[in-house]
C-alpha cells in the first residue's frame, strides 16, 4: 500500500472507530465513555419497578434519581420505568443479568428460584414488626446473602421495604385459619408462599404481580396478598371487598445493580450509585411505613369491609404451616433461619 494510501486508510478508519464506541455507549446506556476506572461519565441508568409512581417504592425510585443526579453533578442521569413497563420482577432480574438493564428493585421473592436462601424471608410469621425485619437484613444475615448476588451477575446494595403482607379477597372475611379454605389465592412466584397457602387448605395460583388486578378483576383468583401501601395503589379496592389483616409475611425489596453495569464503573461513581440507593431506602422505609397506615384508612373508606386475626388464630395458622417451614428450613439452611430468629428474639427482647 502506498504511504498515503495508508494515512488516509486510518485517517477514515479511526475516527469511524470512535464514532462507533461513541454510539455503542449511548444506547447500551450503562456502557462507559472514559476510562471507566476514575472520575465521573455521563451515564444513563435505565432503572424498573413492578408498582407504580403513587406506591411508597415509586418515590423511592424518583428520591434515587435526585440523589444520583445530584451527586453526580448531573453527569449520571436515571431514568426510572415504573408499573412493570420493562417487565416483571423476574424479567427485570434477568435484564440486568445480561447488561441490557442497570438497575431494579424487587421482592426477593420471585429470586429464590436463583438464590434459594433468600426463600427463609418468605417463612410467615417471623417477624411483628419492621424494626425486627431491619436487623436482619441490615445486619450479618441480610449482609451476607447480598454476597451470593455477584456469581449470578447481580450487585446488590441494600434493602428497601414492601412490608407485611395482608390478604383481600371477594368472598369473605378471613378471620381463622379455617377461612382459608378452598379460596382461590394469587400467590408470588415462590414455593414456600405456593406450600404455605395450600397447607392452610387454600387453592393458590402463582402470578408475576402485573398480572393481579386483571386476575382480579375477571374473577380467575378470588383473593391476593400484598401490603396495604400496594392493595391502595393498585386500586384493589375498586375488585376486592375484604381485607384481612393477616400480616402474614414480611416481603423486603433488594436494590440491584447489573453487575455488568457496576464492574464499568469507576470507584467514585459506584459510591454515588451505593449512597443513594441507601439513602433513598432510608427515605423509602420511612414513607412505607406512614403510607401503610394512612392506607389502611383510605381503604376503609373506599368501602373495603376490613376485619383483624387475632394473635391466637395467627399462632394457629403458624402451627398449620409449621410442616412446610420445616421442610424449608432443611432445603436453605437450618443454621441460616437459626440466625434469623436468634437476630429476631434479640431486638423482641430488648
Ligand atoms: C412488584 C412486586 C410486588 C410483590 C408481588 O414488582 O408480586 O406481589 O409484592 O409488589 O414485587
Amino acid at each position: 500500500m502506498k504511504k498515503w494510501v495508508k494515512k488516509l486508510a486510518i485517517g477514515i478508519v479511526i475516527p469511524g472507530m470512535l464514532v462507533l464506541g461513541g454510539c455503542g455507549a449511548s444506547k447500551s446506556g450503562g456502557t462507559a465513555s472514559g476510562s471507566g476506572k476514575s472520575g465521573i461519565h455521563q451515564r444513563t441508568i435505565k432503572a424498573g419497578i413492578g408498582l407504580n409512581e403513587d406506591h411508597p417504592e415509586g418515590q423511592g425510585m424518583i428520591k434515587f434519581k435526585e440523589l444520583v443526579e445530584k451527586k453526580s453533578g448531573g453527569k449520571m442521569k436515571v431514568q426510572n420505568f415504573f408499573s412493570a413497563t420493562l417487565g416483571d420482577d423476574q424479567k427485570m432480574t434477568e435484564a440486568l443479568q445480561g447488561g441490557l438493564q442497570e438497575v431494579t428493585v424487587p421482592s426477593t421473592s420471585p429470586l429464590v428460584g436463583m438464590i434459594k436462601e433468600y426463600g427463609i424471608f418468605d417463612f410467615p410469621f417471623v417477624f411483628n414488626t419492621e424494626k425486627e425485619a431491619y436487623a436482619v437484613l441490615d445486619g450479618k444475615v441480610g449482609q451476607e446473602l447480598l454476597k451470593k448476588l455477584p456469581e449470578h451477575g447481580l450487585v446488590g446494595l441494600g434493602y428497601w421495604e414492601n412490608g407485611f403482607r395482608n390478604l383481600t379477597n371477594s368472598k369473605h372475611p378471613v378471620k381463622t385459619a379455617a377461612d382459608f379454605k378452598g379460596l382461590k389465592i394469587r400467590t408470588m412466584q415462590n414455593e414456600v408462599h405456593l406450600d404455605a397457602f395450600k397447607q392452610l387448605g387454600a387453592n393458590p395460583s402463582p402470578m408475576a404481580f402485573s398480572e393481579v388486578f386483571t386476575a382480579l378483576e375477571g374473577k380467575t383468583v378470588d383473593g391476593q396478598e400484598n401490603p396495604l401501601a400496594t392493595i391502595k395503589s393498585s386500586k384493589y379496592d375498586e375488585v376486592q371487598s375484604y381485607l384481612s389483616m393477616t400480616k402474614h409475611v414480611y416481603t423486603p425489596f433488594v436494590f440491584l445493580v447489573s453487575k455488568k453495569f457496576w464492574d464499568g464503573l469507576s470507584k467514585e461513581e459506584q459510591k454515588i450509585m451505593k449512597d443513594s440507593a441507601v439513602e433513598a431506602g432510608k427515605y423509602q422505609r420511612d414513607l412505607n411505613r406512614k403510607e401503610n397506615e394512612k392506607a389502611l384508612k383510605d381503604l376503609e373508606k373506599a368501602g373495603m369491609k376490613v376485619n383483624e386475626v387475632s394473635d391466637a388464630e395467627k399462632e394457629k395458622m403458624k402451627e398449620i404451616i409449621k410442616p412446610v417451614t420445616d421442610k424449608y428450613a432443611k432445603k436453605f439452611g437450618e443454621d441460616l433461619v437459626k440466625q434469623m430468629t436468634d437476630e429476631v428474639d434479640k431486638v423482641r427482647n430488648q
